[in-house]
């Protein structure tokens, strides 16, 4: 496979767990074709009729799906199909040690979206708790692990998928002002947010993608 290849990635009409990877492409200056299946809510449930028909024509029944090629290799899962975006696009540190640790703090940044499901579903009270000690931590550890060169960037002196994780799961909070709060604790995080958020590419791509439910 080339840097000539052909991308569709398919996923609903929503930033969620396909937008790391539509970053990804905007950033590597690469096309591809974003593929989005109408969501719409009633009466609080999410109305999807096309995916409702079409869902079985993939392989776990679920999206995001990377499709290559016009559909000669196909990639599952989000975590996957991002990773092999970041290594393709050289945006996944310089080594394989790099690699895995970027690995890491991309699953505890799932760990840390969990804990916020979780903590929202609970109350008002558990949310603020979320933000003022396990977002902290986890904050902490990440500003800890940065590489302190100046680059602006978590690892590498280099743009990779951590970066744009971190960016995401930033602005994946509705409450943007608990968020921010905690930010400006970490400045080597808060100049990687503001970095990528900056980045030609990612801050045009931010004015124009579709203005979406969730
Ligand atoms: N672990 C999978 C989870 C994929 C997933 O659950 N996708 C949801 C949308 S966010 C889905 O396709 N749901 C199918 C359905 O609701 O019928 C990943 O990270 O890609």
């Amino acid at each position: 496979m080339s840097s000539t290849s052909t991308y569709k990635l398919i996923y609903f009409n929503g930033r969620g767990l396909a937008e790391t990877s539509r970053m990804l492409f905007k950033a590597a200056g690469q096309e591809f074709e974003d593929f989005r299946y109408s969501v719409t809510i009633n009466g609080g449930q999410y109305i999807r009729p096309e995916w409702d028909t079409d869902k079985s024509k993939y392989i776990y029944e679920k999206i995001p799906v990377l499709e290559i090629d016009g559909g000669k290799h196909i990639i599952v899962q989000s975590k996957a199909i991002e990773r092999f975006l970041a290594r393709r696009f050289n945006m996944y540190g310089t080594n394989d040690v790099e690699a895995a640790v970027i690995d890491a703090a991309g699953e505890q940044i799932n760990d840390v979206k969990q804990a916020y499901n979780k903590a929202k579903a609970a109350g008002a009270d558990s949310e603020k708790k979320f933000f003022e000690e396990d977002l902290k931590k986890t904050f902490l550890a990440f500003e800890k692990q940065a590489t302190k060169d100046n680059s602006g960037y978590w690892i590498s002196s280099h743009l990779s998928l951590f970066d744009i994780q971190l960016y995401n799961l930033i602005n994946s909070f509705a409450d943007q002002e608990s968020v921010q709060k905690v930010l400006e604790e970490y400045p080597t995080l808060k100049t990687i947010h503001d970095k990528v958020g900056q980045t030609a590419e990612i801050k045009k791509w931010v004015e124009e993608r579709p203005k979406t439910i969730f």
